[in-house]
């Protein structure tokens, strides 16, 4: 059956409370101190079977100085039940708690004029119509919400409101159960035998027994132990119940209010957002750089505003924002900083309030939870402008192109989109100019410019550094910081087979091209080439070699570099450098010798090829390495 959640809102002593006791049967204030008082001071819970839908009803409190508890009540539901008192009309927190359901974008609801035993017909018609007159134009307008008049007291009214409540909770689309899910906390306690139980509304995805789940911001992990729904033990909870759960791996003081339960391992908890906020008409000019609470969901913390610019800007390229605050009634894009990390996702509500006095001054929607800190205000005014205004994969696609040659791979696209990994596979293609590499999301454009600016690296480097046969792979990689390395590899592969470039082990080259030699480097090559080739075995120290030559010693070096590279030097010890004939040459010995010996020691080695001990040794561990003798304690076998 389809789940709904109700939520009330209205002045204090409006009959709130009373009237979901009606409703429910069950009285959702729970606090000693509430029965006491009267009054309610913390959200309370219900719950309704009607024909078609169950009813979560979160009951808030309507004192003035309650309202944050309000909020942290609000955040999730489907539908409000705006109440009234037929004796008292419209009062503050009827206009605050509305303002409230419309900045956080509640779709659907009604109003009940609650008390209508206490006045007479024409007062109670008296009231309508200031409450028609009120609603006029709002998502609760008469000409398409109900507005019932009830009695708690006698009963009155009440069917009309459950059946207006069934027709609404019929209508309400229902929230997704397949999406991640996301239960913002708002109750903690233990119970004994149980031990941690959270309370919250499940605002998207479904939630299971065993299934392990990540605290945010904390980023503690901990196991279902038993989950619950109206109090009944179930396997699973989904998207628009209130739940509870039973937390095993984590205690009572590790959790609070305001901090939010998703799935393990996707999410990041965010300090910056980019959002889309409108000012009451009721509230000051909001000046760029104030502070205020920031409330989403039941997570409460302060927040700087930085205001970008308003949302129908139209900014060229390089102009500057002028407006540095947003008049009353206005809707403007900032970027929020806050106090502390909260999990957020674009599309989520928030809703802002004054530090002092702290009255509701305004909300919006949060639009993007990554932003980039390098652009200037203007290029984000007009980027977050855009993104207030597009489908889920436009707007995907826009933080892809955003990102340019760094792109974004698919976990940070579930991370900062709430959206399932399958769901964003699905959605590349109909992205349009947008490519996958390894698991990497970039725009065309910028593979692109990845792709025909590597053969333009090398060649560069090459042209510099005429001595070097290549570049090295991780230079290359070096100089395209931006680039991940999956991607940089793929397009590495891609760019070699088709021809634009040549890998020479770790180096990379233009095609055909090695080192370039100037003349007299050239001549020195040849020089330090026939000094080995005519010494055989019996090699000169390498720096006597170069101190003869005519280049600097630097070039002398990279010339010997190079001459290793080609295999035409072979090193065998620091100072020690053969040519590789002479190699080949002892190589083809060692078979002859075997004919006569299957053995050989290094005094017969001597013998043989006229070296010194202090050359003998190296050689005859080449001669190991090479698998042409293997040692035997003092003597060598010749294979
Ligand atoms: N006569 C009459 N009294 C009512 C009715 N509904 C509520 N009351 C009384 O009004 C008072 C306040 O009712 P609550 O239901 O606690 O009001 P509330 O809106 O929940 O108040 P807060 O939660 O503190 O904002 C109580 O004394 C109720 O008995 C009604 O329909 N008729
Ligand atoms: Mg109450």
């Amino acid at each position: 059956m389809k789940s709904v959640i109700v939520g009330t809102a209205g002045h204090i002593d409006h009959g709130k409370t009373s009237l979901v006791k009606a409703l429910t049967g069950i009285d959702a204030d729970r606090l000693e101190e509430e029965k006491r008082r009267g009054i309610t001071i913390d959200i309370g819970f219900a719950h309704l079977e009607l024909p078609g839908a169950r009813l979560g009803f979160v009951d808030v409190p309507g004192h003035e100085r309650f309202v944050r508890n309000m909020l942290a009540g609000i955040g999730g539901i489907d539908l409000v039940l705006l109440v009234v008192a037929a004796d008292e009309g419209i009062k503050p927190q009827t206009r605050e708690h509305f303002d409230i359901c419309r900045l956080l974008a509640v779709r659907r609801g009604m109003t009940v004029l609650t008390k209508a035993d206490m006045v007479d017909r024409e007062t109670l018609g008296v009231v309508r119509m200031e409450v028609e007159e009120f609603l006029r134009g709002s998502f609760l307008d008469a000409a398409h919400a109900p507005i019932v008049a009830a009695s708690a007291t006698t009963g009155q009214g009440m069917e009309d409101v459950k059946r207006e409540l069934a027709r609404l909770a019929a209508e309400a689309p229902a929230r997704d159960s397949s999406a991640l899910f996301r239960l913002p906390i708002d109750r903690v306690f233990s119970m004994k035998g149980f031990g941690t139980v959270v309370t919250g509304t499940l605002i998207s995805g479904a939630v299971s027994k065993e299934e392990e789940v990540e605290v945010f911001p904390s980023g503690q992990r901990a196991r279902v132990r038993g989950v619950q729904v109206h109090d009944q033990p179930v396997e699973r909870a989904l998207a628009g119940q209130r739940t509870a759960l039973n937390l095993a791996g984590i205690e009572k003081d590790q959790l609070t209010r305001g901090m939010t339960l998703a799935a393990a391992g996707l999410f990041r908890p965010t300090l910056r957002i980019d959002v889309s906020l409108s000012l009451l008409d009721s509230a000051r000019p909001l000046k760029d750089r104030s502070r205020v609470h920031f409330h989403a969901y039941t997570s409460e913390v302060v927040a700087e505003i930085v205001l970008l610019g308003h949302d129908d800007y139209r900014l060229q390229p390089g102009e500057q924002i002028i407006a540095k605050e947003l008049a009353p009634g206005e809707t403007g894009v900032a970027r929020l900083r806050l106090s502390e990390p909260v999990l957020l996702l674009p599309g989520d509500r928030f809703i802002l309030r004054q530090l002092s006095p702290v009255v509701t001054i305004g909300g919006g929607e949060v639009l993007d939870v990554a932003p980039q800190e390098s652009r200037s205000h203007s290029a984000e005014a007009s980027f977050i402008s855009g993104l207030a205004r597009c489908s889920p994969a436009e707007s995907l696609r826009a933080r892809i192109t955003a990102r340019g040659d760094r792109g974004m791979t698919l976990a940070e696209a579930v991370a900062t989109t709430g959206i399932r990994q399958a769901e964003i596979e699905k959605l590349i293609p109909s992205l349009g100019s947008t490519r996958r590499v390894a698991n990497v999301l970039l725009a065309e454009l910028a593979l692109g410019n990845i792709e025909s600016s590597l053969p333009g690296v090398v060649e560069q480097f090459q042209r510099q550094n005429p001595l070097a046969p290549g570049m090295n792979i991780q230079e290359l990689r070096g100089r395209l910081r931006e680039v991940l390395p999956e991607v940089f590899d793929a397009v590495l592969a891609q760019v070699i087979r088709e021809g634009k470039l040549e890998l020479l082990g770790d180096l990379v080259r233009v095609p055909g091209r090695g080192a370039q030699l100037r003349d007299e480097e050239s001549e020195s090559k040849e020089i330090i080439e026939r000094a080995f080739a005519t010494a055989g075995l019996k090699v000169p120290a390498l720096k006597d070699v170069l101190a003869s030559l005519k280049v600097d010693r630097a070039r002398a070096q990279k010339i010997v570099t190079l001459l290793l590279r080609e295999r035409v030097l072979v090193k065998l010890a620091d100072d020690l450098v053969f040519h590789r004939h002479a190699l080949e040459q002892l190589r083809a010995r060692m078979g002859e010798e075997k004919t006569r010996s299957p053995q050989i020691d290094v005094a017969r080695f001597k013998e043989l090829t006229g070296v010194s001990r202090k050359y003998a040794i190296p050689l005859l561990e080449w001669l190991d390495r090479e698998r042409v003798t293997r040692r035997v304690g003092d003597v060598r076998v010749i294979l």
